[in-house]
């Protein structure tokens, strides 16, 4: 279960509807494993204050849950979006915390709980994922103590000290604290979870587990609070990079922004942490201070629409939109913009080409959970050209140690490896490329689900068999 189905509902011109897959990290890193199992997806359609009838797309069965618009203000865009994202990603943008937010975060949480509790066979597994739902493990826990529980969380776990914000922070964790195995995407997420733990209840942690003290209707019992790194499907980014027809669709791109010498790519959720704000400001004084010459450079930013009825959102768009067209406006000639801003979402094979057009993808996140973009980049540079420019505070960074490390804040430093990176010797992109390969390779999504769903099956044997069987 997530809070949003992998697929968003589109009406066509004659008014029929189809099915189209959602954009971000979760989908793209899940929905492979979750089609290969035949799992049955609880989560929201994406429309409000409608009643969807369960269906079916391949071999996943999908059971939508409803929410109504106040639903989405207050538990979707209110406490998910306007309190634990920013919380979560080091409070860069001012979390808000409101009671009515939180009270309703509570309902639907509920909601989603039990609409899996109808739904689940005898000692089934439910895999609940992400900060929408960190509630869900405890109260199903409760309704029905036969399920192996395991949760993933797709953002960041705070530093203890900030996560003392939260007003209702012990509640978050024993929330979370009713699954059998929490997975984070790093090692200080998890130490984080840990930290907080023992801060905030009565459960110590040993090692990567903790020991949840006996309550009186269960023994004490444990769960696995690890890191376990999410990848991507590396062979399907591969398969598309080699079609000719996206290869040749590469090539038009190029074209059709004047044959650059050197083309600079970003593609985000267009969010606050993504540091789209400092990407840009960096690209500026580039062109500024003649270090790129805008005759021979253009830079593609794709800016997939994002949680557009939150204020910060919105704030966000007028200000990059307003950067854009300042650098157009001060460094454009006729027929040629050094920047190309895209406010819309592309179909996979369109990103695909894109990735294979770009000599230099600039992935800048303030804070990141993983960043999936940056390692579909490298599985699709099959002619190990092209150069990663990636920030240090995304989780991707400790896997991918061969791309340009940048600290995003550090504006004169982000200038100076965006100027290294487009002047980069063949040779050397060629090294670091490889190495960036091997390693989205080495560790797929297929690796993580290994990992994570084999701690997941171990935990459901351990609980068949019994405290001492
Ligand atoms: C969260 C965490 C973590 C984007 N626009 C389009 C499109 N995308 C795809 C990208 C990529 C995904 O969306 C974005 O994933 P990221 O990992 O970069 O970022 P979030 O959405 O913030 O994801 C993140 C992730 O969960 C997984 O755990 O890595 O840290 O924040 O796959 O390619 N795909 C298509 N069209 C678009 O316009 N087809």
């Amino acid at each position: 279960m997530s809070n949003r189905l992998p697929v968003d509902r589109v009406v066509e011109e004659d008014g029929s509807t189809s099915w189209r897959a959602s954009p971000g990290g979760l989908v793209t890193a899940v929905e492979p494993i979750v089609e290969q199992l035949g799992c049955l997806w609880v989560g929201w359609a994406g429309s409000a204050d409608e009643r969807i009838e369960p269906f079916e797309i391949g071999a996943m069965r999908l059971a939508p849950v409803e929410l109504s618009s106040e639903d989405v203000e207050r538990y979707y865009e209110g406490f998910s979006n306007g309190t634990l994202w920013p919380l979560y990603h080091d409070v860069i943008a001012q979390p808000e915390y409101h009671r009515e937010w939180w009270d309703r975060y509570q309902q639907v949480n509920r909601r989603f709980a039990e609409r899996v509790a109808e739904a689940a066979a005898e000692d089934a597994i439910v895999w609940v994922h992400d900060y929408q739902l960190q509630l869900v493990p405890a109260m199903l826990r409760e309704l029905r103590p036969d399920l192996t529980i395991a949760f993933f969380l797709h953002i960041p776990f705070p530093p203890s000290r900030l996560f003392a914000q939260l007003p209702w922070r012990k509640r978050i964790v024993e929330g979370l604290l009713g699954a059998d195995v929490v997975g984070f995407q790093q090692v200080t997420d998890a130490v984080a979870f840990r930290m907080t733990v023992e801060r905030f209840t009565r459960a110590p942690a040993l090692g990567n587990t903790v020991v949840v003290p006996s309550t009186p209707d269960e023994g004490s019992r444990t769960v696995l609070a690890q890191e376990f790194p999410i990848s991507i499907d590396a062979e399907a980014f591969a398969e598309v990079a080699r079609r000719p027809e996206v290869r040749r669709r590469a090539e038009e791109i190029r074209e059709e922004l004047g044959n650059p010498r050197t083309l600079m790519l970003g593609v985000d959720r267009l969010d606050y942490t993504k540091g789209i704000r400092h990407r840009l400001k960096a690209y500026k004084e580039l062109l500024e201070d003649g270090e790129i010459d805008p005759a021979e450079t253009v830079f593609v930013q794709v800016a997939t629409p994002s949680r557009e009825r939150v204020d910060a959102y919105r704030q966000l768009r007028d200000e990059v939109e307003v950067t854009v067209g300042r650098i157009n406006g001060d460094h454009g000639t006729i027929g040629r913009a050094p920047l190309v801003y895209l406010h819309r979402g592309y179909s996979r094979e369109e990103m695909v080409a894109l990735y294979l057009a770009a000599d230099v993808l600039l992935v800048t996140p303030l804070r990141d959970g993983m960043n999936l973009v940056a390692k579909e980049y490298a599985a699709c540079r099959l002619d190990e050209r092209g150069v990663l420019v990636l920030s240090e505070f995304a989780g991707a960074a400790d896997e991918l140690r061969d791309a340009l490390l940048v600290n995003p804040h550090d504006i004169e430093g982000l200038k100076a490896a965006i100027v290294r990176a487009a002047l980069m010797p063949l040779e050397e992109q060629r090294r670091r490329m490889r190495s960036l390969r091997r390693a989205v390779d080495d560790n797929d999504v297929a690796h993580w689900a290994a990992g994570y769903l084999g701690s997941v099956l171990a935990a459901a044997e351990a609980r068949r068999i019994g405290p001492g069987g």
